[in-house]
């Protein structure tokens, strides 16, 4: 399959669901230095604690997550916007929640590694490696209920050498469960670069050791990712069993916000421009006459609108009371 065989429909709702995931990751960076200049101080400004920026991975949560409904779980990592809004999570709640607000979909106090969603069956958290056995048990849900929802785990090449992912990976093949695993390669965990950590030069082979299919697509092409993710979603969906995807991206900020990225050499930051899946898919979308330059345009100043009002939403909601510090916190509690 190739562009030409996608509806024009669709192709643009790729193309404005990676915009807007740029556009509000760029923004959210401009408001989380704010306060924190002239000394970098992590508990000032508006958004508290860390923040994993997604900028460059958009391919792989909108490639993926197109092909989902909402009954479908996704769980993300530390670094989950990305999916968070490609999976239609409420982007003024999700905001209100990372900038720490009682109006956020934790009522403010999971922030942004933690961002639960249970209308889009959306979650993640900041435990590498956390998200495979969770997909694992909502596979057991789905098989047990005979309902043809599915699961996919995200996690980065870092987590892929977490026990979780291979045990993971062998009960959703011995169980045939409809789970996709997806490894968001961006090359580095934190400053430790995927050739010092793992022995494969892809994760996707290590799907054979499980006996389930593996593929690996260049995170630049998001057309290449919705191909793969299609089959993988189809297929669990059919109750043939789980899918070992890797994406090949780049990251295009540190690995979080205030990161000097000391580590990474010149070339590294090269070549995440060279790659962005955003730049390559508007000149695509332009190059093949899929699209104007004013459509494009009228999609990103939407997009521009909606994550304005998002962090208007946000600043302009409380802060949680402190009554409340308890509340939510222990199962059978209000
Ligand atoms: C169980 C666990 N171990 C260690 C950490 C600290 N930690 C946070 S992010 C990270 C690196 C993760 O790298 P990767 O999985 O490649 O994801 P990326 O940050 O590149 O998206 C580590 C080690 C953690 N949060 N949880």
């Amino acid at each position: 399959m190739g562009v030409e065989e996608i509806p024009k429909e669709t192709l643009l709702e790729l193309y404005g669901t990676m915009h807007r995931i740029r556009t509000y990751e760029e923004t959210l960076a401009k408001w989380y230095y704010e306060g924190k200049s002239p000394r970098f101080d992590i508990s000032a400004g508006p958004i508290p604690g860390e923040l994993h920026l997604s900028s460059g991975q958009e391919s792989a949560a909108v490639g993926v997550c197109i092909h989902l409904r909402d009954e479908d779980a996704v769980i993300g990592t530390h670094r989950a916007h990305h999916f968070a809004i490609a999976k239609g999570v409420d982007l003024k709640k999700m905001t209100a929640e990372i900038f720490g607000r009682a109006t956020g979909l934790s009522g403010g106090k999971g922030g942004h590694m933690h961002l639960f969603d249970a209308a889009k069956n959306f979650s993640c958290s900041g435990i590498v490696g956390a998200s495979f056995p969770q997909a694992v048990g909502v596979g057991i849900a789905a098989k047990l209920k005979g309902e043809d929802y599915v699961a996919v785990a995200v996690g980065g090449d870092g987590a892929a050498n977490q026990g979780t992912f291979h045990e993971a990976l062998n009960l959703a093949a011995v169980w045939k469960l409809p789970v996709v695993f997806l490894i968001e390669d961006n090359g580095w965990a934190i400053s430790v670069p995927k050739d010092k950590s793992t022995a494969v030069a892809k994760n996707s082979e290590r799907a054979k050791a499980y006996g389930i299919p593996g593929v690996s697509v260049d995170g630049a092409d998001v057309i290449a990712v919705y191909e793969v993710a299609k089959e993988a979603v189809e297929r669990a969906r059919r109750g043939e069993g789980p899918s070992l995807i890797e994406v090949r991206t780049y990251r295009l900020r540190g690995h979080f916000e205030g990161d000097p990225q000391l580590y990474r050499p010149k070339e590294d930051f090269e070549l995440a421009k060279e790659k962005d899946p955003l730049d390559n898919f508007r000149k695509l979308l332009l190059e093949k006459d899929i699209a104007t330059e004013e459509e494009l345009a009228r999609i990103e100043e939407e997009n521009e609108r909606k994550v304005q009002e998002a962090i208007d939403f946000a600043l302009n909601s409380p802060y949680p009371e402190p009554e409340e510090a308890l509340k939510g916190v222990f199962a059978g509690g209000d």
